[in-house]
């Protein structure tokens, strides 16, 4: 039987992949932080079938004994301070979690077992101020936020545990990725999540920032899929994951809120304090390299992840009544 760990197990991509681990027969670890209130709220409904070791990417003793119990056959480092602008507000804190800590973790597979697989969950806020478009693998990183600084430093790092130490590491640059368990401070879920709300009375306004932002949105459940591919080759290389199709802030509100039969232009307000200090303002991947290795392919479209997101954030609203 083949065995796993998973950091960041408690976020959004942990839940998908764990999940689609099991069904493919692994045994699955997942590393957990110590907290007065538990936040196992999107593994409850398979909580008994995972095994949780506490840990943190702070503290690399933490990591060497959780590869000691779990003796993983592949790694997949998802963990990381993942909210862009928190970045400017807690960068060193950041920088630790989401860059040291990939170090830490290498260090520790270093040291633990040589053969072991990992997976660096590496993003496109790498390319920040595109160099070209679309971005694919060789497209110079310009990153514009202490975020996708350390990203940077993360994905650069595990290149070079692979070219230094033989291991077989490889960095996932994917685009952004959405679900109805997407965090509710990012954008879509922020906003599928308002449109729910007002459409049943709940709310009176929604508060946004820079609408002209344009991202290459896919869904989640799509793109876990891709990690586990890239860990299951001949070789390890780094490919990008991405839908190929950009789309504008203002067209997801649009389509959230026609999905409640509103008019998004009646709620929606602009607030400066939720523009960024430097912005990404267009990203667009080609995942091309990944269509042709791997066979990876998108299966949900923008409009299809954005009603599945409405109407999950409905149907959670009235069960709740
Ligand atoms: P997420 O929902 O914010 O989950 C982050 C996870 O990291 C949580 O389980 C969190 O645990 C854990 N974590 C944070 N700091 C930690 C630490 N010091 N030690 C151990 N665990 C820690 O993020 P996501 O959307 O699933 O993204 C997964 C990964 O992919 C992240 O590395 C993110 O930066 C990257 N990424 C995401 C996207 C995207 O569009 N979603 C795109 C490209 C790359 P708690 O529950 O305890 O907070
Ligand atoms: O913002 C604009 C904002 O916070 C998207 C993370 O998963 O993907 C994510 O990072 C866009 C930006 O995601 C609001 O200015 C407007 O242009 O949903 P987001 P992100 O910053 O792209 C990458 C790939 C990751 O790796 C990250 O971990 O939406 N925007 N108004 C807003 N964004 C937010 N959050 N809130 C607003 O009110």
């Amino acid at each position: 039987m083949k065995r796993a760990l998973v950091t960041g197990i408690t976020g959004q991509d942990g839940s998908y992949l764990a999940e689609f681990l099991l069904q493919k027969g692994y045994q699955v670890y997942g590393l957990v932080r110590r907290s007065s209130t538990e936040s196992f709220e999107r593994i409850d409904h398979y909580r008994d079938r995972v095994t949780l070791l506490q840990g943190d990417l702070l503290d690399q003793n933490s990591l060497i004994a959780a590869l000691s119990e779990s003796r993983p056959h592949e790694v997949y480092n998802l963990a990381a301070q993942s909210f862009v602008p928190a970045s400017w507000n807690q960068p060193v804190l950041t920088g630790e979690f989401t860059a040291l800590g990939v170090t830490r973790m290498l260090e520790a597979i270093r040291v633990v077992d040589k053969g072991i697989r990992f997976y660096q969950a590496s993003s496109s806020e790498m390319f920040g101020r595109v160099r070209e478009t679309p971005q694919s693998e060789h497209t110079p990183f310009y990153p514009r936020s202490p975020y996708g600084v350390a990203k940077a430093y993360g994905h650069f790092i595990t290149v070079n545990y692979r070219e230094s130490y033989d291991i077989f590491a490889v960095s996932g640059i994917l685009f952004n990725h959405e679900s109805p368990r997407r965090g509710l401070e990012f954008v879509t879920r922020k906003v599928t999540n308002a449109a729910a709300r007002i459409k049943r009375g709940l709310q009176q306004e929604l508060k946004l920032g820079n609408l002209d932002a344009r991202r290459d949105w896919g869904f989640a459940g799509d793109y876990i899929e891709a990690m586990w591919l890239m860990l299951n080759q001949p070789e390890p290389i780094d490919y990008v994951i991405a839908t190929g199709k950009s789309h504008q802030v203002r067209d997801l509100v649009a389509v959230a809120f026609e999905r409640v039969g509103l008019d998004w232009e009646r709620y929606v307000k602009i607030d400066p304090a939720l523009v960024r200090p430097a912005e990404v303002d267009l990203l667009l991947g080609d995942a091309s390299l990944a269509k042709s290795r791997l066979g990876w392919e998108p299966r949900v479209d923008f409009e299809g992840l954005i009603r599945m997101m409405v109407d999950a954030d409905l149907a959670a609203l009235d069960a709740r009544r």
